[in-house]
């Protein structure tokens, strides 16, 4: 995540002063026998079939559904200049599960579906290798077509960076300075005091004294108001 090459390129993109998102996802797309042994355990324990449910597991191992990843954030973060990067960890084709893009979405603003079919149309398929980094707009519309493989598993990795001081979505967990040219301290370089940031967060979390908000019903107001909240609670993230 902090990859000096991948942070020049953020930097022309967002600027010099570079936040890590606490959002962030690790997608794998099992390949058949996997996903066949994921079916019957699911069947097994009475719940949905993992590789085609549009829900957070399908979405996960499946083939992903066409989304804008800025509905993850709480709405006060959809005005935030958050670029998506997308690294696969291993070749991410048609074969083993591929991105698709429809080129100048973003420009709709950040919706969700169902998508209508002459959107989908103008797709492009990405090949991607390890090496590779594909850079997105938070707002635009993309899914993942499934892994046809029979045993390699696909890993890709999704990374979002904004800049430091706008709305990540997720106030109440750990995000982290990935580069400040003007306040090369602030920069968190260790990754023990991370894990120690995450810990924190969620053990705070788990005592449920304050509601996780929920994306999709709190409003851009309530969203800034809970953002500030949290960044007046905890002003620096690293203490
Ligand atoms: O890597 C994938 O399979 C899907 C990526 C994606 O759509 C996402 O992470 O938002």
């Amino acid at each position: 995540m902090r990859n000096a090459a991948l942070l020049d390129t953020l930097e022309a993109l967002i600027g010099p002063e570079i936040q890590a998102s606490p959002i962030y996802h690790f997608n794998l797309k099992l390949a058949a026998r996997h996903l066949a042994l994921a079916e019957s355990i699911a069947k097994t324990a009475g719940r949905r079939n993992p590789s085609i449910a549009a829900t957070h597991y399908g979405f996960e191992v499946g083939q992903t559904p066409w989304h804008m990843d800025a509905i993850a954030g709480l709405r006060d973060s959809h005005q935030s200049k958050i670029v998506i990067a997308w690294i696969p960890l291993t070749p991410a084709d048609p074969e083993r599960g591929a991105l698709r893009l429809v080129p100048r979405s973003h420009r709709l603003g950040v919706r969700s579906g169902p998508f209508p079919d002459d959107l989908i149309e103008q797709a492009k398929t990405i090949e991607a290798m390890p090496g590779d980094v594909v850079f997105m707009h938070n707002t635009l519309l993309h899914s993942a077509s499934e892994n046809r493989t029979a045993e390699e598993v696909r890993w890709a990795c999704n990374f979002r960076y904004l800049p430091v001081g706008e709305a990540n979505g997720r106030p109440y967990l750990p995000g982290f300075v990935a580069r400040s040219r003007s306040a090369p301290e602030t920069e968190l370089t260790n990754p023990q005091v991370w894990l120690g940031m995450w810990t924190c967060a969620l053990e705070n979390l788990m005592q449920g004294e304050l509601p996780v908000p929920n994306v999709a019903t709190t409003t851009r107001a309530r969203a800034a108001a809970i953002t500030r909240r949290w960044s007046e609670a905890v002003p620096d993230e690293r203490a």
